[in-house]
C-alpha cells in the first residue's frame, strides 16, 4: 500500500498547497486552494480543510482530466453519452464483465480489436473465437478442387452452425445460394476450437466462398 504522509507542523509558516480531492461518494472540488492538509495513507480517510470551511473526512487525493468532447469511435456520440465507445458491437460494461464470451473473457473496451486479428471483439463474440489470441477467428483456412467439386475447410467452434455461400462471381456472394450448412463438431480446448469442411459443386474453374455463424449451441 503507497504511504503519503503530509503533514503541516507550523500552519503559519507552511506555504499554501494545492489539490484536488475526490470524496468517497464521487463528487470532488477542483482548484481548491487548500491551507492544510493531511493524509496518514492511501487509501483511507483524507482529513482536508478548505478555506476553513470545507472538511473532505472520508475521500481520496486525486486527479483526473475529465475530456467531455472525446469520440473515440468518432461516431458523432461522445464518449461520456456512448454505450460502445470502440465501436465494435460489444457495449463497454459487456467488454469488461467479459459475459459476451464463453469462457469469460473481459476485452479493450478502447480498443474494437483487442487481439489485432482482423476481426473485431463484437465479432468475435459472434463467432465464439478467443478475443485475445490473434490465430483465433473465424476464417476459410482451406479450398481443395477435385474437378467441379470443392472442399471448403474453416476454423470454428464445437456446436456452432455455418452457412458455406459459394459463387463464381465474387459481387454475387451476397446473394448466392447456400451451398451447404453444418454444425461443427470435435472442437478442443476451452475454446473448443474446431476445423469443420462442407463441399459444393461449383461447375466452375473460379469460384468464390463465404462462411457465416446461424446458430449457436
Ligand atoms: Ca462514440
Ligand atoms: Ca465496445
Ligand atoms: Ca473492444
Ligand atoms: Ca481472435
Amino acid at each position: 500500500m503507497a504511504v503519503l504522509l503530509l503533514v503541516c507542523v507550523a500552519p503559519g509558516l507552511c506555504q499554501t498547497n494545492q489539490a484536488y480531492v475526490m470524496d468517497g461518494s464521487g463528487g470532488w472540488s477542483s482548484n481548491a486552494t487548500f491551507s492544510t492538509f493531511s493524509a496518514a495513507c492511501q487509501p483511507c480517510p483524507v482529513g482536508a480543510n478548505f478555506d476553513a470551511s470545507h472538511l473532505n473526512g472520508s475521500g481520496f487525493l486525486h486527479v483526473f482530466v475529465l475530456n467531455t468532447n472525446q469520440d473515440y469511435d468518432a461516431d458523432g456520440i461522445v464518449d461520456e453519452d456512448d454505450p460502445d465507445d470502440d465501436g465494435d458491437g460489444l457495449g463497454d460494461a459487456d467488454e469488461l464483465s467479459g459475459v459476451a464470451f464463453l469462457p469469460s473473457t473481459v476485452t479493450d473496451p478502447m480498443r474494437a480489436d483487442s487481439d489485432a486479428d482482423g476481426m473485431s471483439d463484437g465479432d468475435e463474440a459472434s463467432s465464439g473465437s478467443n478475443p485475445w489470441d490473434a490465430e483465433s477467428f473465424l476464417h476459410i483456412v482451406s479450398v481443395v478442387a477435385a474437378g467441379s467439386m470443392h472442399s471448403v475447410m474453416w476454423q470454428s467452434r464445437d456446436g456452432y452452425t455455418y452457412d458455406l455461400i459459394g459463387t463464381n462471381h465474387v459481387a454475387g456472394l451476397g446473394m448466392a445460394a447456400t451451398a451447404a450448412t453444418v454444425t461443427a463438431s470435435g472442437g478442443v480446448g476451452l475454446w473448443e476450437e474446431a476445423f469443420t469442411s462442407a463441399t459444393n459443386e461449383s461447375g466452375s474453374a473460379r469460384s468464390f466462398y463465404r462462411v457465416h455463424v446461424v446458430g449457436q449451441p
